[in-house]
Parts: C-alpha cells; structure tokens; sequence
C-alpha cells in the first residue's frame, strides 16, 4: 500500500467509520488542501498574480508538507511552462542592475510583453535593505500590471535559494509571463547558479580608471553571452566607451563558445534609458542564432540534468547535516581531528555511516 494515500483523495469519497472528531477535521482540511492546489493552478494559469506570489511562498516554505504541495503545484504548471526567454543580469553591487531591468522591463511591456523578475540573493536575508532599494529603482515596474516582480528568497544555502528562484520561473512562465529576468549579485557563486536557469546571461559593468580587465574573473567573462558597460552617461561616457573598445579587444582573444555566439560588448544608461533598445536587438539575434543551430533546446535540456542532479545533491546534503545524531557529535569530531586524534577519512565514514543506520530504521 502506498504510503501516502493523500493522493488519490476524492473530495466525494466518504468519511470512514469509527474515527475520532480529530481525524475527521484532519480528513476535512486534507480535501480543502487538495482543492487549494487545484485552485492556485488554475487561477495561474488565469493570470492571476495573486495565485502566483502564493504559490510562490509555497515553493520558498521550508515546512514539508508545503514541499509537497508545491511540488504538486509545479508538476501541474509544468506543460504550461517553457514558453519564456529566461535572462539573467548580474554584476556588482551599485552596478546598476535594478536600473537597468526597469529600463529594459519598461521597453518589453511597450512592446506588449508581460515581464517577471525574480532575484537569486542569499545575502539578502542579512541585508533586508536591499529589496526596498530594489523596489525604488524599478518603480514603474512595480506599478505596471504587466509586470511581477518577486524578492530574492530567504534560504541558508545559495543551493537552495537558486533552487526555489528556478521552481518559481515554471509558475511564471505558466502565469504567461514572456521574459522572465533573474537579477543576482556579482559576488561568489551565484552568478554560476543562475547562468545555469537561464537562455542568455548578461554581465554589467562599470567603466575603471583603465585597465579594464583588472578585477574581473575568468569565469564570468566566459559565462557572460553580453558584456554592457552601465553608466555610459555624463562624465562617464568617454571612458565607458574606451573601456567598451577595450573589452572588445580582450573577448577577441576567448574562443567562439559552442553556441556559435561571441559575447557582444556595449554601452548603456540605464539610467537614461540609452542603448537598452540595442542591447535588446542584441538579444533577440542570439535567440535567433541559437534557435536555429539548436543550441537554445539542447542548452535547457542540459540545465534541467544540472538541475536534477544538483537537487539530489542539495538533498542529500541538507538530510545529513540535519540529522539530529550527526549534528550532535559533527563539532567534536571536528575537534578531534584537528588534535590529530582522528583522520578526516574516518571521522566522515563514521559520520556517514551514522546518518545511513538512522536511514535505514526510518
Ligand atoms: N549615472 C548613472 N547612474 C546610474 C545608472 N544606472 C544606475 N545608476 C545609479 O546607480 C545606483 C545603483 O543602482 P541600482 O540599480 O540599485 O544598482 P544594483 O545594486 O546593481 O541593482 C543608483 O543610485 C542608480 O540611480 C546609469 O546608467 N547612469
Ligand atoms: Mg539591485
């Protein structure tokens, strides 16, 4: 018999005999929760944002029945889902990010698209600051209805954060959403998580006093489908355009990625709203590019396998560090083997193994 019998709940089914007033209430909520579900999908799939920001919450919900439910919820948008072009915007603090995603949400509503944008930041729990900010910037944007726009979730893990930001672009794609544009911070790993949700990744950046290579990880360069330096504006304008010249050099010397695409270096004010309708164009010849030489479905079918193993992997992770015997002796074994007392190899198999046996008698 399957455990979970919850499933194949049928809302006319009858109240079994011989149970208490506790299991009859329990019984009563359980078929209310299997409506709720049914119910947010289909005013998502109704474009009710409402619906969406729920189900949302119930994705970012740390509570285990809530994990089920939106696992649920996900598994219903999933056919709706897959219609959007997903771009990610990263670079420093101060950078610009949020100007720019006003500005370039602003023109794609013009042009009758409906945009969402979520964030990837798991500084954000420490830095609650950051989210009003972000709002200020994109305040046309928080008041346009053809926009969502959904706060980094909370989350102690940047795994687990990314994952929820990517459970969440199925329900916006389901709740019609034509672009969805992730926004993280250019600091430490996040920026590989999300060029790893999204079609195109583009890197902001600011014109330096001169060598403009200096301060900028290989990494990202070679993640990044666009580079744009922000702020070309006022005082600044000379010096983003030298900059952009001499990134262009730089980007020469990378090797054409597999995709056919060599990442286009250009200048905006996101500010003044400068240069975003070519930064636009830009993107729209890269989905064409890569529609057409199949790298954009074979990419995605590449993400959604880095996904499933990187939710196993997160999984299992969160299970052994959570588990009550190995949090209660995981410092001292620590202890011991920085006093040499233990190697790091047995005190890991004795760890593991103590979180199997607990497995094994669940
Ligand atoms: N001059 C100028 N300032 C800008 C531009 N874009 C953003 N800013 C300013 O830079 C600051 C940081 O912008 P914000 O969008 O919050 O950056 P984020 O931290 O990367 O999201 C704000 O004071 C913006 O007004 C631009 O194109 N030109
Ligand atoms: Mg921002």
């Amino acid at each position: 018999m399957p455990k979970d019998s919850t499933k194949h709940t049928n809302p006319s089914s009858k109240v079994p005999p011989n149970t208490s007033n506790q299991a009859i209430n329990r019984f009563k909520k359980l078929q209310q929760k299997e409506i709720l579900i049914d119910t947010i999908f289909k005013a998502i799939i109704a474009k009710d944002t409402a619906a969406l920001s729920k189900g949302i919450t119930l994705i970012e919900s740390a509570q285990k029945n809530h994990t089920k439910k939106a696992q649920q919820l996900i598994e219903k948008c999933l056919p709706y889902a897959n219609n959007s072009i997903r771009i990610g915007i990263t670079g420093v603090p101060g950078v610009g990010k949020s100007t720019f995603i006003e500005a370039l949400g602003n023109l794609l509503i013009e042009q009758g698209k409906k945009v969402a944008v979520l964030a990837v930041d798991p500084s954000s729990t420490i830095s609650h600051g950051s989210i009003l900010g972000d709002k200020t910037r994109m305040e046309s944007l928080v008041r346009s209805t053809e926009a969502f726009i959904r706060p980094s979730p909370s989350g102690k893990s940047l795994g687990g954060v990314a994952q929820k930001t990517r459970e969440s672009i199925i329900l916006c794609e389901a709740a019609g959403y034509d672009v969805i544009i992730i926004e993280t911070v250019g600091v430490g790993q996040s920026e590989t998580a999300v060029h790893s949700m999204v079609d195109f990744f583009l890197l902001l950046k600011l014109a330096g006093a001169g060598d403009e290579l200096q301060g900028i990880k290989r990494g990202i360069i070679e993640m990044a489908d666009a580079l744009v330096i922000n702020k070309a504006d006022g005082d600044n304008l000379l010096r983003a355009q030298k900059a952009k010249n001499q990134f262009r050099k730089a980007l020469h010397l990378y090797p054409l990625s597999e995709n056919d695409w060599s990442p286009e270096v250009l200048t905006c004010s996101a500010l003044e709203g400068n240069g975003i309708n070519d930064i636009w164009g830009m993107i729209m010849k890269f989905l064409k590019i890569t529609s057409e030489n199949g790298f954009f479905n074979k990419n995605r079918i590449q993400q959604n396998k880095f996904w499933l193993l990187q939710t196993i992997e997160e999984q299992l992770k969160s299970s052994f560090y959570n588990n009550p015997e190995v949090k209660a002796i995981l410092d001292s074994k620590i202890e011991a083997v920085q006093q040499h007392k233990i190697t790091p190899f047995a005190a890991a198999r004795h760890l593991l193994d103590l979180n199997k046996k607990r497995k094994n008698t669940e």
